[in-house]
């Protein structure tokens, strides 16, 4: 029996190497298997929780035009949550759990999402700097090992650069405007700069998952690698904005052709994460208050359901 596995093992493993797919229906490792659903769903889950701040100015945005683009990407992320829900499915988890999962707070998600989006420019910031992050990850993530993974990555990077479009000219015209919209998109790069760099996760040396998960080739770049190609991309952008990036040890290193930069504030991190950052208790509560408005329209949606269904097998009994 365990030599069995063994050899299923090694096939496995020589199949990623190979640099085939995984899918739904082909043998794989339990630790496999419940990687996917934690990062699936991780992902999924912050795509849901990622429109709470976002729709927080949909009603204030500054124009009809903003507020019409807004409107979509706040759409798009819904709609991205609904493509990973449905690949996380397929690895045998229900909708119900993975819910459960995010409402009793078993499940993480993005740490990026506990902060406060205080001004407008900071939905540019948001689109500029947390959807730039979320594409270098999830550009990655398109040749992530797990077949319905890597397919819902590339429609969904597609509409991500859109995103990040739209928050760097929203910013782009701040940072042209008034002393005081400039200040305004210097004061939210101030805020969102450091949290953005956390989203890669923590750093190689102390991240649990990397080393495994980059042998299955679910990542295919680390946290640091990831961090670092964001720096490099980013920094240029903000000097096109005449923003200042706030820290003061970052500098170009002719030798390591990289951007040097400052130390992060791991425990501001861990604690974001283990629920005590500024926004996590708003999150949850709204989360779960429109889990419970919501929960007529799921009956209603099962009622309708059952009713077709049954229609259905009436008018089979009659032919
Ligand atoms: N926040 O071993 P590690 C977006 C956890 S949103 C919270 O390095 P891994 C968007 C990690 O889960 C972007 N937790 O983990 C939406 C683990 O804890 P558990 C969402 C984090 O998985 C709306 C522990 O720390 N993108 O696109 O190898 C608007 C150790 O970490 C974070 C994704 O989810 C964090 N930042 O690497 C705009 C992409 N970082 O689970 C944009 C998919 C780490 O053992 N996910 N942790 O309890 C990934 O690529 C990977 O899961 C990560 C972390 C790179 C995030």
């Amino acid at each position: 029996m365990s030599l069995n596995i063994e050899q299923l093992e090694k096939e496995f493993q020589d199949k990623i190497d190979r640099g085939e797919n995984i899918e739904p229906k082909d043998w794989m490792p339990e630790k496999y298997r419940k990687t996917h659903i934690r990062q699936i769903s991780q992902h999924a889950h912050s795509e849901i929780i990622g429109m709470l701040p976002e729709g927080n100015w949909i009603t204030r945005a500054p124009s009809l035009r903003r507020k019409v683009a807004l409107l979509a990407k706040v759409q798009d992320e819904a709609g991205h949550g609904l493509y990973l829900y449905s690949a996380a499915e397929t690895l045998g988890i229900s909708r119900d759990e993975l819910f459960d999962q995010l409402l009793t707070g078993k499940a993480k998600y993005s740490s990026i999402f506990n902060y406060p989006t205080l001004s407008w420019a900071d939905i540019g910031a948001i689109g500029w700097l947390v959807d730039g992050a979320a594409i270098i990850n999830q550009v990655m993530l398109t040749r992530t090992s797990y077949g319905p993974y890597a397919r819902a990555m590339v429609r969904i990077c597609k509409e991500e650069s859109f995103h990040q479009r739209q928050g760097y000219e929203i910013m782009l015209t701040l940072s042209n405007g008034t002393e005081a919209q400039k200040q305004m998109a210097q004061d939210s790069l101030n805020r969102w700069w450091w949290p953005s760099l956390m989203m890669f996760g923590p750093p190689d040396e102390v991240s649990t998952h990397t080393e495994q998960s980059m042998k299955w080739k679910i990542k295919r770049k680390t946290n640091d690698e990831l961090r670092q190609q964001f720096v490099d991309i980013t920094v240029p952008q903000a000097e096109i904005l005449g923003l200042t990036v706030p820290d003061p040890d970052l500098k170009w290193n002719e030798e390591r052709a990289h951007y040097d930069f400052g130390e992060i504030n791991w425990d501001e991190f861990w604690q974001v994460i283990k629920g005590y950052g500024p926004c996590n208790k708003e999150r949850m509560t709204t989360r779960r208050k429109s889990w419970d408005e919501g929960e007529w329209v799921r009956d209603a949606a099962v009622a309708h359901a059952e009713k077709k269904a049954a229609r259905r097998a009436e008018l089979k009994k009659a032919v």
